[in-house]
């Protein structure tokens, strides 16, 4: 199959402001150009063959153009034209920068690695409402990471059994907690019940201690209750919402954080996105999807554990997630990366030396498997976090408090 060369603009400059530039790993058996001229036609104005159609003023106008290679590596613009934000949306971009190309039997493997968008569209999405500033406000946090925890059994616990956990977790430090991700409203922990028990708990940590602290309830569900259920818990006391990006879709977001009757920030989990960003030469950046999700109004993104915990991931990769969470992007408030996934406290060290201090650290297990419990196993997070932000080593911070010791006996330092 021939690829038109009418694609190839190499070493051209194109506007950044009037394109969306993507960068893309190609594995191909064609040479780079036929195969990224293949991209840039596939997901513009043409297809496999030449068109009686094609005009040559639309193909000036919303053709994709083929502007670097460099390796296995091409970068391709595409005219804003192309996008259609207000009907349409990240749905729609999705189709024309990461859409059909993937199906493409020339290429054995297809990636993309980045998006740049031009101002005027970002402008055209709400971004997050509270993100990192807005969150750290809540919870009168300034400067140390946010610590938290994510419930576990993943399943199965009461409502009241729910509601103590997050007590505990409160007292023993934690600013932050969340549903798991496939905990919605099962019979064994309805919605109606667990959310006002959870509030209730927040709350009378607040009174006993001062300290404060949020919880994400799990609202991932079918798009025409998105904005129905987040109302629900909220109305039932939430402090904070979560859903699933993924399996919901980037707009389920995007209705969130433009829906003003919702108060509370959005924790957005990325479950099965390992079937799509895990493969180097596969499939769509994790950062790419970030800054749709920072587009779209999360407030706070699982961005990884920098190849620390148990979920695959590398220090560049989750640098580079972390940068789209935080990094300039117009007038977009930053989202609070989140660091999750086989965390216990002798991580946390590392973690802060690769990703800073503007990190939300949750451990499910490195909480509630700790030998004395959920409170315990929470003071022990919360020390390593502390330990970390001090810059004392975990080991000498353990010598004075013997939950961190435990954990650092039971887990080891990584
Ligand atoms: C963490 C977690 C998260 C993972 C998902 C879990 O629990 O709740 O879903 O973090 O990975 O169920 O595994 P643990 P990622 O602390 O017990 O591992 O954040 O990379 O998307
Ligand atoms: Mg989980």
């Amino acid at each position: 199959m021939q690829y038109s060369e009418k694609y190839l603009h190499l070493g051209e400059k194109v506007d950044v402001d009037e394109n969306v530039i993507c960068e893309y790993r190609v594995t191909t058996a064609l040479s780079m150009e036929d195969a990224a001229a293949a991209i840039a036609t596939e997901q513009s104005t043409g297809t496999w063959t030449e068109l009686s159609t094609l005009s040559e003023d639309v193909f000036d106008r919303l053709s994709g153009k083929v502007i670097g290679i460099e390796g296995d590596r091409t970068t391709i613009a595409f005219p804003s034209d192309d996008f259609s934000l207000e009907v349409g949306g990240v749905p729609q971009i999705l189709s024309v920068i990461a859409g059909n190309l993937f199906g493409l039997d020339a290429l054995e493997g297809v990636r993309l690695e980045d998006v740049f968008f031009p101002a005027s569209m970002i402008e055209e999405f709400p971004g997050p409402r509270f993100g990192i500033e807005g969150m750290r406000k809540i919870l009168d946090r300034p400067k140390r990471p946010l610590v938290g925890t994510i419930v576990k059994p993943k399943i199965g616990l009461s409502p009241r059994e729910t509601a103590d956990y997050i007590y505990e977790a409160g007292m023993g430090g934690l600013t932050n907690s969340k549903d798991d991700e496939t905990l919605v409203d099962q019979a064994f922990c309805p919605m109606d019940e667990r959310v006002p028990a959870i509030a209730e708990a927040i709350d009378r940590v607040r009174e006993e201690t001062g300290h404060r602290m949020m919880h994400a309830v799990n609202i991932s569900t079918r798009g025409d209750k998105v904005a129905e259920v987040a109302e629900r818990v909220q109305e039932l006391g939430a402090t904070e919402i979560m859903i699933d990006v993924l399996t919901c879709g980037f707009a389920a977001i995007q209705v969130l954080a433009e829906d003003h009757s919702i108060k509370v920030p959005i924790h957005v989990h990325r479950t099965m996105h390992g079937a799509i960003t895990r493969d180097p030469r596969h499939g769509v950046s994790m950062k790419t999807f970030a800054k749709l999700v920072r587009m779209c109004g999360g407030d706070a993104l699982h961005i990884g554990t920098f190849g620390v915990g148990k979920m695959k991931g590398d220090p560049k990769e989750d640098l580079g997630n972390q940068s789209a969470c935080v990094g300039d992007m117009g007038a977009l408030k930053r989202v609070m990366p989140v660091c999750s996934g086989g965390l216990h406290p002798g991580m946390v060290d590392s973690l802060v030396k690769i990703g800073g201090t503007d990190l939300q650290i949750q451990a499910g297990g490195g909480v509630a498997g700790h030998p004395l419990g959920v409170r315990k196993g929470a003071m022990a997070l919360s020390q390593a976090v502390e330990a970390a932000f001090q810059g004392i080593t975990p080991s000498e911070y353990a010598s004075d408090h013997r939950e961190l010791a435990m954990a650092l006996e039971r887990w080891g330092l990584e």
